[in-house]
């Protein structure tokens, strides 16, 4: 694809310029929405959950490209959703309101849960996260388009 400064996707073409890699595609769509925070302790938090999302993507790359599924599926996204549990505020964010962060994370979840459904039979504050978040009316747009997108991860049956 010529247009992809790295040959890869995403890319974002906004403005008159393209823009490649996810970080960059996440902080740039972030800003314009007002998403990024204000505190330097919102950005900071924002800028770890963006990276959070990448560790999970990696682990279904990672099971995608190897065929091991069982892994991901039975240790490294567990692993990662018992780390989120415990960042979570009482009030069910990471940061204190619904950022960037946030939304990287909800995005991280509903890929890994169609891989692995009972990632978050362990974590019940963070399955709240997930449901609350699948709820709000900014969501229901990207979400009916996701549903209309072929499954990218898609494990065998029997690794299920
Ligand atoms: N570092 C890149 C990695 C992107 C990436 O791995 N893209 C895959 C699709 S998910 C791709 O375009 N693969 C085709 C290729 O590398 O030729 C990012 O974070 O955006």
């Amino acid at each position: 694809m010529k247009e992809a400064p790295f040959g890869q996707l995403p890319l974002l073409m906004c403005d008159g310029y393209v823009l490649g890699q996810s970080i960059a595609i996440v902080n740039s769509v972030a800003r314009r929405g007002h998403l990024l925070g204000e505190s330097d302790k919102e950005l900071d938090l924002g800028q770890m959950l963006i990276q959070e999302y990448n560790d999970i993507y990696d682990a279904l790359g990672r099971a995608k490209s190897t065929g091991n599924w069982v892994d991901a599926i039975e240790l490294q996204l567990p692993k990662q959703a018992a780390y989120l549990e415990r960042l979570l505020l009482h009030n069910g964010t990471f940061t204190g309101r619904f950022l960037v962060g946030e939304a990287c994370i909800f995005a991280a979840l509903h890929l890994a849960l169609d891989v692995a459904p009972k990632m978050l039979d362990q974590t019940p504050n963070l399955r709240r996260f997930y449901e609350a978040t699948k709820t709000l009316p900014q969501l229901q747009a990207a979400l009916a388009h996701y549903a209309s997108c072929r499954q990218y991860f898609v494990p065998p049956q029997s690794s299920k």
